[in-house]
């Protein structure tokens, strides 16, 4: 089996060294010429199209960008410390990175999902998920802000994650590695896996009015992998399909590789149902551990709360609740087109791509068409969950978004390109090259009921010779497709942050029309607030020393602080006054391990310093605020104790 395996992966390598050395990119694909140009530019002061919100993989953060123009408008920091914002190193910030291990300064985010009205983008919060420390994070998009991030028990490597209900009733997470339940004795040896370890599927609610979080069950599945998502709609909306992976549930790849299966599932899960039974009172409570931030935007301060306990399901104890399809080699991919009827596996390792329908898995079902079970979970027959096969679209399929008419499009990672096909006839009709090796791609609303089409973008994973070289590490790319007409149209490359996954991307009337753009200093809750220049002051508590300042245009209050000593514990509390639009003021002290504040109109942040020797140490305003920038600044004088 192994062998098979080399020999696909070397198969795999020969094309990838053809595309990566061999040829030069082909003019077909290029973006040349005035037509792409035009079609790209945003003349100065103009605004563009649309937002897309990208992925950042390994830097844990969430970059916002413009298209057409490829211009990043900003990066919004989430699971990662970001100094440029204080997030991470302001008193308020710290608690957004608290979890059951403590706090932790980094993540790896995948994947992202706009919420959504009646299957539509409403353009009120963006969810975000982090694999490594399994959380799911919930972005304001009225502040561009991370609002709220929750932790995910029993759950390990939390890939199949955040994807949401058509409503954004949940916020769905699959686990990627199967574990013993948190709080079972974890302390098993590890080829105990077919007995100890558990596969998790998680719905995690949202209020609607305020968008807040809370875990409200899980469902508990043989140990596997869990790879890949979405939300049914329509017809589909009470259901949602997960691709996994490594049913044979092997727990080492060195011996018993986990692709041996001809095939492995797609599992469709029927959470209306599941959340049924949860009313009714059927799902068992169990302990667990984890801890649910949220930030306030009236008191400018996050809070950690520690959750002890989860509802949990045991599939096998429900047996109308999850059944497994069929679904060739090593199922990636996992995506449910506009209408709800038609659901796409993709299979890396596969020729071809399954298209499943949701009435034939309806009749299967009704019908009892089952090819066995799994784990006491019911498998339907391949065949009659089938819609039918895109034969030979290409190597390595990935991910499908689609248009809205009727199209899908696929990434290939392996052969490299986008393929274009329609979902009644199944038909290929285009296929264009990216450069190079595509993960995922998006179509403004290619997930929803309501696709915007015009453009696509593909994520690649290698960039090789499309920038000007930056010694061994390039920033990796993103490719704008124009799709409006028949054939898919290269349009512009843009570097990424971090690796790229999943993004989304909305018309930018959606989003625009719920921002915010200041914060009213009236309104302003924080405990440490200072409303005026003139309630400046420093207190001391002990070794503790408060420093209520406020900033304001070119000056802090106060600006000479004294009698300070080493060791106490300093609070700079600053609260900046301004109520002019996008005036923030920032603070830095020099030695200083918490990085520095940038703080908006109308809020107050924190800064905290322990000053480890005595002397004079200034401090600053970071960011250029007036032409009186240079001046704002102030002295602490710190004395022995
Ligand atoms: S994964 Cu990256 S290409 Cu983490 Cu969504 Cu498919
Ligand atoms: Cu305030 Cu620069």
């Amino acid at each position: 089996m192994r062998k098979f395996l080399y020999s696909v992966y070397s198969f795999a390598s020969v094309l990838m060294l053809m595309n990566f050395s061999g040829c030069k990119p082909k003019s077909a694909g290029d973006a040349t010429g005035s037509d792409a140009a035009g079609k790209v530019y945003v003349a100065p002061g103009k605004y563009d199209e649309m937002y897309n919100f990208v992925s950042g993989g390994f830097s844990g953060q969430v970059s916002v960008y413009g298209i057409p123009s490829g211009r990043l408008l900003r990066v919004i920091p989430v699971f990662s410390v970001d100094p440029e914002k204080g997030w991470g190193y302001s008193e308020e910030t710290k608690p957004m990175l608290n979890t059951s291990h403590g706090e932790i300064p980094w993540g790896d985010q995948h994947h992202l999902d706009l919420s959504q009205t009646n299957g539509e983008i409403d353009g009120r919060w963006l969810f975000a998920n982090e694999n490594n420390t399994p959380r799911v994070a919930r972005i304001d998009l009225k502040t561009f802000r991370t609002a709220e991030i929750i932790e995910i028990p029993n759950s390990a490597g939390n890939h199949s994650s955040p994807f949401i209900t058509e409503n954004t009733e949940y916020v769905v997470a699959g686990t990627r590695f199967s574990v013993p339940l948190d709080n079972d004795n974890g302390d098993v040896p590890i080829s105990s896996y077919k007995k100890n370890f558990k596969g998790t599927l998680s719905f995690i609610s949202v209020a609607p009015k305020d968008g807040e979080m809370k875990l409200a069950f899980q469902l508990l599945l043989p140990g596997m992998n869990f790879d890949l998502s979405h939300s049914g709609k329509g017809p589909s909306g009470g259901w949602f399909f997960f691709s996994c992976y490594n049913s044979e549930q092997a727990h080492t790849l060195l011996e018993v590789n986990a692709s041996k299966r001809d095939k492995d599932y797609i599992l469709a899960v029927n959470w209306k149902k599941a959340e049924e039974y949860v009313k009714q009172g059927k799902g068992k409570k169990i302990k667990a551990n984890y801890v649910h931030n949220k930030y306030s935007e009236s008191t400018h301060n996050a809070t950690s709360t520690n959750e002890k306990e989860t509802i949990v399901l045991d599939v096998k104890d429900f047996p109308d609740l999850v059944y497994m399809i069929p679904c060739p080699k090593s199922p990636h991919g996992c995506d449910v087109d506009p209408t709800g009827e038609y659901i796409v596996g993709s299979g890396k390792l596969a020729a071809l791509i399954p298209v499943f329908s949701f009435s034939k898995i309806q009749k299967a079902i009704a019908n009892k068409t089952y090819d066995g079970a799994y784990g006491g979970i019911p498998v339907l027959k391949y065949e009659a969950a089938l819609y039918g096969e895109v034969k030979k679209p290409g190597l390595g399929p990935l991910h499908t978004e689609f248009d809205g008419k009727g199209n899908a499009y696929t990434t290939f990672f392996i052969s490299s390109e986008i393929v274009k096909w329609n979902i009644k006839d199944l038909k290929i009709l285009d296929r264009q090259p990216t450069y190079y090796s595509p993960g995922h791609l998006t179509i403004a609303g290619g997930n929803t009921k309501k696709p915007y089409g015009k453009y696509l973008i593909a994520y690649n994973k290698i960039t090789k010779d499309r920038f000007l070289p930056t010694g061994p590490e390039l920033a990796q790319s993103a490719q704008l497709f124009d799709i409006s007409g028949d054939k898919m149209k290269l349009l512009l490359d843009y570097p990424t942050i971090g690796e790229p996954h999943y993004a989304q991307m909305a018309p930018a009337s959606l989003i625009s029309k719920n921002s915010q753009k200041i914060f009213k200093l009236e309104e302003n809750k924080n405990p440490y607030v200072t409303m005026g220049e003139k309630n400046s002051k420093v207190v001391r508590e002990g070794n503790k020393v408060h420093v209520y300042m406020t900033a304001m245009r070119s000056h802090f209050s106060p600006d000479n602080i004294e009698g300070i000593q080493v060791g106490d514990e300093v609070y700079f509390h600053v609260t900046n006054l301004e109520q002019d639009w996008d005036v923030p003021h920032g603070f830095g002290v020099k030695g200083n391990i918490n990085a520095e504040l940038l703080v908006m109109p109308g809020e107050t942040s924190t800064l905290k310093w322990v000053p480890k020797k005595a002397g004079i140490f200034p401090f600053y305003c970071t960011d250029f605020c007036s032409a009186l920038h240079q001046e704002m600044q102030g002295y602490v004088r710190v004395s022995p104790k």
